[in-house]
């Protein structure tokens, strides 16, 4: 049986689909295959968590729905990208991705490269459109900490890390910084999305940061658990390549067991920086004890 917390993360699925079809409309042009490819990777389902989270957040302050979907689409599209460039031949080098072949295989290189750079540079001109929000600086603000999020000290920084450290170097400081750059700072930026649209008060927006601290450690710490327990099947991509390359992870550094304690104590304590809130940030409660439980 379906509960609140699924139901309203499969509406936010439904919602951000519909929209993300509209921002990438199709194309019969010389570019036809690059319009193709990023419909291919955007459209093709994906839990939204991320767009849960910012329109979740922004439902905290009651902003309409018209701007907060749009800034959730936009960090959906950013997800992609990320997902697309991981997945070539140079970085991860996997052949499937939300069962499917990922956009390199279906496509080619150059097409996984360049749809992954349109989806990036399509979300800042969604950020910074007035349809997103009348107020220029707000547009702004969105716009300045999403570069922050992903450029060299967020996403790209910790994918540079992942990539190049060397697995006998890292210890659980060094994998926690390393993940808390490559997942979690667009993770946070999620729920920062949903305080710089909500005008939160200072007290609000440090709850909401303290809250995907936790959660995205913890969404990770499941991640590599996933990577050892989880199925290909279930999760529609390879699994154990963590493992059989020999990459240190929380699940190598900590051992499973403990592995699994951390990531349950940091969702639950992720949980209680919503207090400020009240029973109106249910929701993120929810998804707090999702990002543990889930099985994809
Ligand atoms: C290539 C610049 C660049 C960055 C890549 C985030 C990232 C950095 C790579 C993603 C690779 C990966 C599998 C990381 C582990 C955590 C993660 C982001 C998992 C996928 O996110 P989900 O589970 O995916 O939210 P869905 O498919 O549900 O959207």
């Amino acid at each position: 049986m379906e509960n609140d917390f699924g139901k309203a993360l499969r509406q936010t699925a439904e919602l951000i689909d519909k929209e993300l079809a509209e921002l990438i409309p199709e194309n019969n042009g010389p570019e036809k295959q690059l319009y193709e490819a990023m419909r291919y990777a955007a459209l093709a389902g994906g839990k939204r968590l991320r767009a849960f989270l910012v329109i979740q957040s922004a439902d905290l302050f009651s902003v309409p729905r018209i701007h907060s979907t749009r800034v959730a689409a936009a960090i959906e599209l950013v997800h992609c990208y990320s997902l697309i460039h991981d997945d070539l031949p140079c970085m991860d080098d996997d052949d499937l991705r939300r069962g499917l072949p990922t956009v390199h295989k279906k496509f080619d290189e150059a097409t996984a490269v360049l749809s992954g750079d349109a989806l990036q540079s399509l979300a800042f001109e969604i950020l910074s459109d007035p349809l997103t929000h009348p107020s220029p600086e707000v547009r702004v603000s969105l716009v300045s900490c999403l570069s922050h999020a992903i450029g060299l000290r967020g996403m790209v920084g910790g994918q540079t890390m992942d990539i190049y450290a060397n697995s006998k170097d890292i210890d659980i400081q060094t994998i926690t910084r390393l993940q808390q750059l490559k997942t979690g700072a667009l993770i946070s930026f999620a729920c920062e999305a949903g305080a710089i649209l909500g005008h939160a008060s200072p007290p609000q927006r440090h709850a909401l940061k303290a809250y995907t601290h936790d959660l995205g450690l913890a969404f990770q710490i499941a991640d590599d658990i996933l990577d050892i327990e989880g199925s290909a099947e279930e999760m529609g991509k390879a699994t154990q390549k963590d493992t059989d390359a020999g990459k240190a992870t929380f699940v190598s550094l900590m051992g499973l067991e403990d592995a699994k304690i951390h990531a349950s104590m940091l969702a639950d304590q992720a949980v209680t920086h919503l207090d400020i809130f009240g029973p109106k940030a249910d929701l993120l409660r929810h998804a707090a004890a999702f990002t543990i439980e889930r099985r994809i």
